[in-house]
């Protein structure tokens, strides 16, 4: 590896902090990592991978919350946070190309200077790269509005695991020339090859932002609401929500104040281009279990308003890694399906407190149930009754965090045997030695 990305970028000490996981429930046993710095690169030492049998786990941020990034059984890290440039925003496509090492928080900033936004965005914006959003095809606060990454992707550089290099970067919008290599790389998880590099297609960055968090007397009143929002306006991009107690979590964790006490929390955003905020308050007047709201009035507001949000996983990793759930059912049977599946794990194993929060106007809920010894046979049962809830209210086993390790024995509860199949022949066209990050994905 040394004579393709020099001595400096094989790494072979410090590796903590590339062989366990975001979370700490996840130690690999890897002894190096190579840090290529172009497609060129990647595709030596994916050839050079095949030629000795080596198995290698592509890694960017390291935030994967399903132990995705992880080398489990000794494979060789490739690291892809060199490859990060950040191009110039094409102005009349709304577009930018950018290295696949790129930090997403530096992407927005990009798009941010030149007027434009790129609309996919979550809590660990300034480590995940634009790799690893693509591998996971991630979802976020905005989703519900603008959809989750790969609708974004509008052209993609890809090392497979063939050792090709494939670049279909021309991002013309309407290009129906044979099978989009994009779109089959998201949610990938690094099972195919290496995006070394991507185009975005980027949005116009709103004038007005109105940031609004609403105190209701229950979740059930809540989702109620969460569909009279939607319907209302295509302007809200993030219907988020949370209960008391992990407000309270973060208050006490983080410092965060919580403007009032409510059951569950609804933190709305929409963007524009007018003030927005007077309609939003005429619409919440119309919904029922309405207990009290605060409009951010400043950045700093909305700020703090946002971090008792996105602060709730690291909250609640301070606790010890939790045991995590993200899993989606049909928004109108959310507040049923939460309640069914709370009440059932709270009572089975009342040592474990559930924190419930999520994509509310997504159909998306993060059930994180700490006090779990994660080396106990205790974790097959939650997971085996949660996963039984989430096929009784037709849900999906994994939302938008991908399957890695963490979901791979509940793959067949969502995906047939005959689209199975069909995943692993193309895996096996693109990857023929099975070197391409093979403790994921499937069992
Ligand atoms: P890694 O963690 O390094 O890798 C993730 C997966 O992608 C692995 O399988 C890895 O092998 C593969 N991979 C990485 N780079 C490449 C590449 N260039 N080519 C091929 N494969 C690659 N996710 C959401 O969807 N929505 C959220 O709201 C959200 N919020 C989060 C909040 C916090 C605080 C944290 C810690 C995580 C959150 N995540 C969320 C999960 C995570 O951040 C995303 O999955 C992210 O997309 C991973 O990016 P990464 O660069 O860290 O990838
Ligand atoms: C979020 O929405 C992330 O904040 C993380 O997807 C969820 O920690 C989690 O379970
Ligand atoms: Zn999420």
């Amino acid at each position: 590896m040394t004579e393709i990305v020099g001595p400096d970028n094989v790494v072979t000490r410090d590796l903590e902090s590339y062989l366990v996981d975001w979370t700490g429930r996840f130690r690999g046993s890897g002894r190096i990592v190579v840090r290529p710095a172009s497609a060129d690169e990647v595709a030596r030492i994916v050839l050079a991978s095949r030629r000795h049998g080596v198995a290698i786990v592509p890694q960017g941020g390291n935030t994967s919350l399903v132990g995705g990034s992880i080398p489990m059984k000794g494979e060789v890290i490739l690291s892809t946070r060199r490859m990060s440039r950040i191009g110039t925003v094409d102005p009349a496509a709304r577009q930018i190309t950018v290295g696949a090492g790129a930090i997403l928080g530096d992407v927005h900033r990009a798009a941010a200077a030149a007027g434009l936004r790129y609309p996919v965005d979550f809590g660990a914006r300034d480590s995940a790269t634009i790799g690893g959003t693509i591998a996971t095809n991630a979802g976020g606060i905005s989703v519900l509005r603008y959809g989750m990454t790969r609708r974004h992707i509008v052209g993609v550089e890809a090392v497979l695991g063939t050792g090709d290099i494939v670049s279909h970067m021309n991002g013309l919008v309407k290009d129906n020339t044979g099978y989009d290599m994009a779109g089959l790389l998201c949610a990938s998880e690094g099972t195919l090859g290496i995006v070394t590099a991507a185009r975005l297609q980027l949005v116009p960055a709103p004038t007005h932002r109105t940031t609004c968090l609403v105190g209701f007397d229950s979740l059930a009143a809540l989702l109620a609401s969460v569909s009279v929002l939607s319907r209302w306006s295509e302007e809200i991009d993030a219907l988020e929500m949370f209960l008391d107690s992990g407000a309270q979590l973060v208050n006490r964790t983080f410092g965060r104040p919580v403007p009032f006490t409510a059951a569950a929390y609804l933190l709305i955003e929409m963007s524009s281009h007018c003030d927005r905020d007077e309609d939003l308050g005429d619409t919440l007047r119309t919904c029922e279990g309405v207990r009290e709201l605060a409009v951010a009035g400043s950045d700093l507001q909305r700020q703090n308003l946002w971090s008792l949000r996105d602060e709730h996983t690291p909250a609640i990793n301070s606790l010890g890694p939790p045991l995590k759930f993200d899993v989606s059912v049909p928004v109108s049977d959310l507040a049923r399906f939460i309640d069914d599946v709370r009440s059932r794990v709270e009572s089975a194993h009342p040592e474990t407190t559930m924190f419930v929060f999520g994509h509310a106007g997504d159909g998306n809920v993060h059930l994180n149930v700490a006090g779990v010894d994660l080396s106990s046979g205790i974790v097959a049962d939650i997971e085996d009754e949660v996963m039984n809830r989430v096929g009784h209210w037709g849900g999906s086993v994994s939302a938008e965090h991908g399957i890695g390790i963490a979901k791979k024995r509940f793959l067949t509860l969502s995906r047939s045997p005959a689209e199975i199949a069909a995943m692993k022949s193309v895996k096996a066209a693109l990857d023929p030695d099975g070197i391409m990050n093979p403790n994921v994905l499937f069992a």
